[in-house]
């Protein structure tokens, strides 16, 4: 789908698709990614999508959360999946993730963004008595699912978040992956039936190789009864990632804000010790030879070497020395000399640059949304800038989908995406 009238209708043509994408994948409470490929609520799309929300129905926006959060596990614990209703579109759905929980929900979660967007939905708003009240009710829920990455992600003590499967991540067949799950056993996953690459191009997903080894990660958590110690401790897969820890340690600046907002003083101590902890650290991640913070796998102790649009997030978290700064400029230099639309996924001067295929190329709206903040509070606003225009033309030229073709605009992965609704209501358009 193209948009090609008058900028000002186009404008509004583009407003009115967007609002129209989230009303239809609305499952009423709670929001698909996509109906056909993603036909359940997924964690931080929905954190993402209520920020579309906001920008025409306020009520709606904080139900998204609120209803994220019924899912909530006891122990603090936020699933990347709720399987609210059945639907054989999707696999592996509630039957194969076996958490025995209601709802029924995936055994991993996902990136923590949730504090974030509830403090740009509070500050965005009127400030009313009954937000006040919504986010009063959230707020101890979000703490006890940070409070969770503090017990169960984060075994070394290190300050970072230790994702245990690529899916957790959210950027799923990232190359960082690919070393990492090299050592997972696949002998006995057994056969099975994708149901992405009959909604989707295969050349435009991950591999089979790839599926494989998501599907021998969830073995193991399932025969472990999902029991996060043991998963992150001794799981097959464990890398400390550079997007979750960045996006993490923002939102905990963003939880001491609302629990200022909030006046829950008991609390302060502990986030800001949080804060600190992920501060300093952080530059294990540093890689000095391609200077730039990347993933780092904690079973090996080697890091990824590899620049991807995660690694920009350092601005979005408040971290880096001027040095550092300087250095992730110029790669944003280098890396938008060589493509058209910033900010692809993987640099792409690596060798594993892929423009079509998911995270290993595509630009995905909502990351360089997340980059695009952090520039603009680091002083960097023409970057900023640029990532937004950047991203509202994809829009405009190509349609709402999933993910883009860096080099040449076109849509990769489903279309008529919510969280790219979003980004264009909320941020780019
Ligand atoms: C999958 C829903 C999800 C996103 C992830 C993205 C993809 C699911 O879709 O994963 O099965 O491939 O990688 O970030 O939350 O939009």
């Amino acid at each position: 789908m193209t948009y090609s009238t008058s900028s000002q209708t186009q404008t509004q043509t583009l407003d009115a698709a967007a609002r129209a994408i989230l009303k239809t994948n609305d499952r009423g409470g709670y929001t698909v990614p996509n109906g056909r490929v993603y036909p359940f609520q997924w964690n931080w799309d929905s954190a993402f999508v209520a920020l579309g929300f906001a920008d025409f129905d306020r009520d709606r926006a904080w139900v998204e959360i609120e209803t994220l959060f019924e899912a909530q596990w006891d122990d603090g614990f936020l699933p990347h999946i709720v399987f609210w209703k059945d639907d054989s579109g999707y696999f592996p759905g509630a039957s194969v993730w076996d958490a025995h929980k209601n709802p029924a929900t995936s055994g991993i979660t996902q990136p923590p963004v949730a504090a974030s967007v509830i403090r740009w939905l509070w500050d965005s708003g009127s400030k009313s008595a009954r937000e006040a009240e919504r986010m009063a009710a959230l707020y101890p829920k979000v703490l006890k699912w940070h409070r969770w990455f503090a017990r169960h992600r984060d075994p070394e003590g290190r300050g970072l978040v230790v994702a245990t499967h690529p899916w957790e991540t959210g950027r799923d067949n990232s190359p960082e992956w690919d070393y990492p799950a090299s050592g997972v056993d696949i002998s006995a996953v057994g056969s099975y039936e994708r149901r992405d690459t009959s909604h989707l191009d295969a050349q435009m997903r991950p591999t089979k190789l790839d599926y494989d080894r998501y599907l021998a990660i969830v073995q193991f958590g399932r025969d472990h009864d999902w029991d996060h110690d043991v998963i992150a401790r001794t799981g097959p897969f464990r890398v400390a990632d550079v997007g979750m820890t960045m996006i993490l340690l923002r939102a905990n600046r963003d939880l001491l804000a609302l629990a200022k907002i909030l006046g829950r003083s008991k609390d302060y101590a502990e986030i800001e010790a949080s804060i600190e902890k992920t501060r300093a650290g952080i530059d294990w991640l540093w890689n000095d030879e391609v200077e730039a913070f990347c993933s780092r796998d904690l079973i090996s102790g080697r890091s990824s070497a590899m620049i991807t649009s995660a690694s920009f997030l350092s601005f979005y978290a408040g971290v880096g020395t001027e040095k550092q700064n300087q250095s992730l400029i110029a790669h944003l230099d280098r890396i938008s000399s060589k493509i058209d639309k910033m900010l692809p996924s993987l640099d792409p001067d690596h060798e594993a640059f892929d423009a079509m295929r998911y995270w290993r190329g595509p630009c995905w709206a909502v990351v360089t949304f997340l980059v695009a903040r952090g520039l603009l509070d680091e002083g960097q606003s023409e970057w900023a800038e640029r990532l937004r225009l950047d991203t509202a033309a994809l829009i405009r030229d190509t349609g709402f989908y999933e993910a883009f073709c860096p080099v040449s605009g076109r849509g990769t992965g489903g279309d008529l995406f919510s969280w790219t609704a979003a980004m264009w209501l909320f941020w780019a358009g």
